[in-house]
């Protein structure tokens, strides 16, 4: 941590005694808590290279070795040549940040019978799975380009559309000169996204559809996110958007079809590339959603979906104790028990996240809500034991002493008590982060008028952080998640630091800080090298996303810039005040 030498001001000590208030309005700790289906493709136990069909599951509710868990939309019918897809083993991109699911993609080859002109799609189809009214489709996904002889328009995702029943829709790349691109379709209408797809590059890609209802004006959204790191975002009015669904729906992935066996017609219409993770809502995601869904898990580490289940991950008795983020979440122990006491989370933290403070954070199943106790250990350091319950969120505050560059440890470990176990319905290592390098430069940004206002404390690509706010380009948001509990519960404080200013008539000036969209301190001129260090008010903090807002204050007749150092959150247990210094 910096120190301060040359205290300027010390002001607005908080008076936030109540740190337990409510959020109002926000359900959502997470935003994959209510997805409908999510496949991680990552499971090849008999390392075959061929997705089987007990291999293809929703992470929801994974089930065991033996066993799917039940009221998972797990595959229930394959097509291809091969009996079904296949698996591609190299890790994917991740062109949004965020996570690898499981470093193993589904791959889609359809075959082509060049001299009859028939096409044998590779599939999946999963029963009993359909998306009425709005809706939601995240994956990240490499096209590897049109597979001749098939058609001009492939679909990756049939949500069970019945011709002149008007029901169902179907999304995927329609390609034209240019490239391809993101297409959805109803029999009414169809919406194509400007912007084309490189072929063989990794995209973070999501779709929503808004369905106001029959005879209203609905809308799709188009979010492609390019492995060097930028959005680019479209929506559409569609009149065709009523999404009524077949009341026994069925979802095909892979193509428009769902047949096995060569075939014309819909058959060429069938997805030639690979894709990662697939997760889908019943729901339309907001912007800062989909954004959220891209990233996650926000810094540093998430795993599990906060749904009151352990079977997101898998028995203790199937796992070994360690796990590593972006390995497949089924190698994730779901509890420790008195013979199986540990869960060990090897988690790799660099130079700057090391010197950081964080919060450990865990929600418990236990049997019949009766108490086990449970301590984490943070590489050497035993912290205190906890007390678990069914459904209780357990905290420890892990701060930068235990930390080191590297491969950090964390085990949770079971002690004693009436339960037996100790499950975890999901956990998260987050709270703290920093974009860019605490240097006295902004060299590791770029010129602001290049790139989007707007960056996600995720995205990997500092080269899309604005390294100024000026005249003419005015603001700079610093976007970043907090799970609904850290935002009830914890203490906030966003640091930068002000390192050149310049521009006509005078060297410093004015700018102000927003959180949420309320403004929380207004800045006069201060010289270059002042560290900028604001608690953020817990009454603005929120569940989901969060921006921080940076605006350039001085007339506009002032053609004046500031660039900035780093920029940086913190997290502690007790309120911080407001401080700001020179070094
Ligand atoms: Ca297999
Ligand atoms: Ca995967
Ligand atoms: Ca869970
Ligand atoms: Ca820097």
């Amino acid at each position: 941590m910096e120190r301060e030498s040359r205290l300027i001001v010390f002001a607005a000590a908080m008076t936030l005694l109540s740190c337990l208030n409510p959020l109002t309005g926000r359900v959502h700790a997470g935003v994959y808590d209510d997805v409908v289906a999510w496949w991680h493709f990552d499971y090849d136990p008999n390392a075959n290279g061929l997705a089987d069909l007990d291999e293809i599951r929703d992470q929801r509710n994974w089930g065991t070795t033996s066993t799917k868990g039940v009221g998972g939309k797990h595959a229930t019918s394959l097509t291809g040549l091969l009996g079904g897809p296949s698996w591609e083993n190299a890790p994917s991109l991740r062109p949004a940040g965020g996570q690898e699911y499981g470093g193993r993609s589904m791959l889609f080859r359809p075959a082509v019978n060049t001299e009859n002109n028939t096409a044998w799609p590779d599939t999946f189809q999963a029963n009993g799975l359909g998306l009425a009214g709005s809706a939601t489709l995240i994956t990240r996904l490499r096209w590897d380009g049109k597979n001749t002889p098939l058609e001009n328009v492939v679909w990756l995702y049939n949500n069970h559309l019945e011709w002149n029943a008007y029901r169902g829709w179907l999304f995927g790349i329609s390609t034209n000169a240019a490239g391809g691109r993101l297409a959805f379709y109803t029999q009414r209408t169809t919406s194509t996204m400007d912007a084309t797809l490189t072929n063989g590059v990794w995209y973070d890609v999501g779709m929503v559809v808004t369905d106001y209802g029959t005879n209203k004006v609905g809308t799709v959204e188009f979010y492609l996110w390019h492995e060097t790191g930028s959005l680019v975002y479209q929506k559409f009015n569609n009149i065709g958007i009523t999404n009524s669904i077949n009341p026994s729906p069925r979802t095909i992935v892979g193509s428009e079809n769902h047949s096995n066996g060569y075939a014309a017609g819909n058959n060429h219409k069938s997805f030639n590339g690979a894709v990662n993770h697939l997760a889908v809502w019943n729901r339309a995601l907001s912007f800062a959603e989909v954004n959220e869904a891209f990233g996650n898990p926000q810094p540093l580490f998430q795993i599990g979906i906060k749904n009151n289940s352990p079977f997101d991950m898998r028995p203790e008795s199937e796992t070994d104790a360690e796990y590593i983020p972006g390995d497949p979440w089924h190698t994730m122990r779901r509890a420790v028990t008195a013979t199986y006491r540990e869960a060990t989370l090897k988690i790799p933290l660099t130079n700057h996240q090391a010197r950081l403070d964080y919060m450990f954070h865990v929600r418990t199943q236990t049997e019949n809500n009766a108490p086990a106790d449970i301590e984490l250990i943070v590489n050497t350091f035993t912290n205190e034991a906890r007390t678990a319950k069914l459904s209780n969120d357990l905290y420890w505050h892990v701060t930068t002493n235990m930390l080191f560059t590297g491969t950090n440890t964390f085990t949770l470990r079971y002690l004693s008590g009436t339960s037996p176990y100790i499950g975890f319905d999901w956990m998260e290592l987050a709270g703290a982060w920093q974009v860019g390098l605490e240097d006295n430069s902004p060299s590791e940004f770029v010129l602001e008028s290049s790139v989007s206002a707007d960056y996600f404390v995720t995205n990997p690509n500092w080269k899309h952080v604005r390294r100024a706010i000026s005249s003419g380009t005015t603001n700079a948001h610093v976007n970043f998640a907090l799970s609904e509990e850290l935002a009830r519960r914890c203490f906030f404080t966003y640091t930068t630091r002000i390192v050149s200013q310049g521009g006509a008539e005078t060297n410093q000036h004015a700018f102000s800080v927003d959180l949420n969209g309320t403004p929380v301190r207004s800045f006069q001129p201060v010289p270059n090298g002042t560290y900028i260090r604001i608690p953020l008010e817990q009454d603005l903090v929120q569940a989901g996303m969060n921006t921080i807002k940076i605006r350039y204050d001085d007339s506009p007749a002032i053609g004046g810039y500031l660039q900035f150092d780093f920029h940086r959150l913190e997290v502690s247990d007790i309120p911080k005040g407001t401080i700001f210094w020179l070094r």
